[in-house]
C-alpha cells in the first residue's frame, strides 16, 4: 500500500519496511505522510505474517518533523487535530516491534518518530534535534513527555530551548540509539535485526514491548505486579521453545 508519500515493501517472509518518501520536503509530516504511515502501521497490525516493521528515510533525512509549511492555517491548535491525533495515536500503540533506521536528520516530530520506535539504529551522519522553539512552538507531538524520560530533564531542556542539534555518537550515548552505523550500513542493520527478531515467538516479543512500555508509563508498584499477572500466559510457542532446547534443534514459532 505505497502512497505518494511512503513506500512500503515486504523484506522477506515477516519483515515489512515502510519508507518515508518526500525527499524534497526533508521527508516531513505532512498530514497526508502521517496518515498513509498510520495506515501502513494499522495493516501491518492487522497482517498476520508481519512480525516486525522497519521505518526508515533517505540518506539525507529520515524524517524533518512537522510541515511547517501546513502551519499556515490554525496555528498551534491545528496541531491537535483529529487525524493527527489519530495518526499519532496508532503509531504509539503499534504492537509489533519497531525499528528505526535514520540517517541525516531526525528533527522534531521526526526525532518524537524515532522515540517511539523501540529499536533505533543511527548513520554516522544522523543529526537528532527538537527545533520546535525556533518557530515559538514546542515538541508537542509526545517529545515533552518522552524524551526527559529517555535522556533525561537537563539533556531534553538544552535540546528543546535551544533547537540545537546532537550527532549520532552523542545520541547514542545519550540513548536515543543503540548504534552508529555507516549510512550505508544502517538500513541493512535494522532490516537483519528485524529478521531476527522475527525468528523469535511473536507472542514473546510482544510481551517484551508491553512490558518494557510499561516501564515509562506506569508507577514501579503498578508495573511490577502486570508483569507478575503477565507470567500467567502460555503459549505453544513456549512449548516449542523448551522442546527445541531440550532436543538441540531451532524452534520454529507459530504466534500461538
Ligand atoms: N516542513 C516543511 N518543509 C520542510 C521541512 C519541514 N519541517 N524541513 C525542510 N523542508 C523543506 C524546505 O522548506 C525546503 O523546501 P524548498 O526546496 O521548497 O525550499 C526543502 O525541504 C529542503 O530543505 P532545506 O533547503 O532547508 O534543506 P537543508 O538540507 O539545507 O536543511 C533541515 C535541512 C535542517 C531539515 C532544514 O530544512 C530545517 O531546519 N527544517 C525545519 C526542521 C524543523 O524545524 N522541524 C520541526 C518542525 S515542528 C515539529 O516537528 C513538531 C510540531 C508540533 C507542534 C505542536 C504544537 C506546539
Amino acid at each position: 500500500m505505497s502512497s505518494d508519500t511512503i513506500v512500503v515493501a515486504d523484506e522477506g517472509a515477516h519483515v515489512r519496511l515502510i519508507r518515508l518518501a518526500r525527499p524534497h520536503a526533508r521527508n516531513a509530516l505532512s498530514r497526508p505522510l502521517l496518515r498513509d504511515l498510520a495506515a501502513a502501521l494499522a495493516e501491518a497490525q492487522r497482517d498476520e505474517t508481519v512480525r516486525a516493521v522497519v521505518i526508515t528515510g533517505d540518506d539525507v533525512a529520515f524524517c524533518a518533523g512537522a510541515d511547517i509549511k501546513e502551519m499556515d492555517d490554525g496555528g498551534i491548535p491545528m496541531w491537535g487535530q483529529k487525524d493527527r491525533m489519530t495518526a499519532w495515536k496508532t503509531i504509539e500503540t503499534f504492537s509489533k516491534p519497531l525499528i528505526a533506521a535514520v540517517n541525516g536528520y531526525a528533527l522534531g516530530g521526526g526525532c518524537e518518530l524515532a522515540m517511539l520506535c523501540d529499536i533505533v539504529f543511527l548513520g554516522a551522519n544522523a543529526k537528532l534535534g527538537f527545533p520546535e522553539v525556533r518557530i515559538a512552538a514546542f515538541p508537542g507531538d509526545g517529545g515533552t513527555q518522552r524524551a526527559p524520560r529517555l535522556i533525561g530533564k537537563t539533556r531534553s531542556m538544552w535540546m528543546m530551548m535551544t533547537g540545537e542539534q546532537i550527532d549520532a555518537e552523542t545520541a547514542v550515548s545519550w540513548g536515543f540509539g543503540v548504534e552508529v552505523l555507516p549510512v550505508e550500513r544502517t538500513l541493512p542493520r535494522a532490516l537483519e535485526t528485524a529478521a531476527r527478531i522475527a525468528e523469535m515467538s511473536p507472542i514473546a516479543v510482544a510481551m517484551i514491548k508491553q512490558e518494557v512500555l510499561m516501564s515509562f508509563e506506569k508507577p514501579l508498584d503498578e508495573s511490577l505486579s502486570l508483569e507478575r499477572k503477565l507470567l500467567l500466559w502460555q503459549s505453544e510457542d513456549h512449548d516449542e521453545g523448551i522442546a527445541a532446547f531440550k532436543q538441540k534443534r531451532k524452534p520454529v514459532y507459530k504466534g500461538r
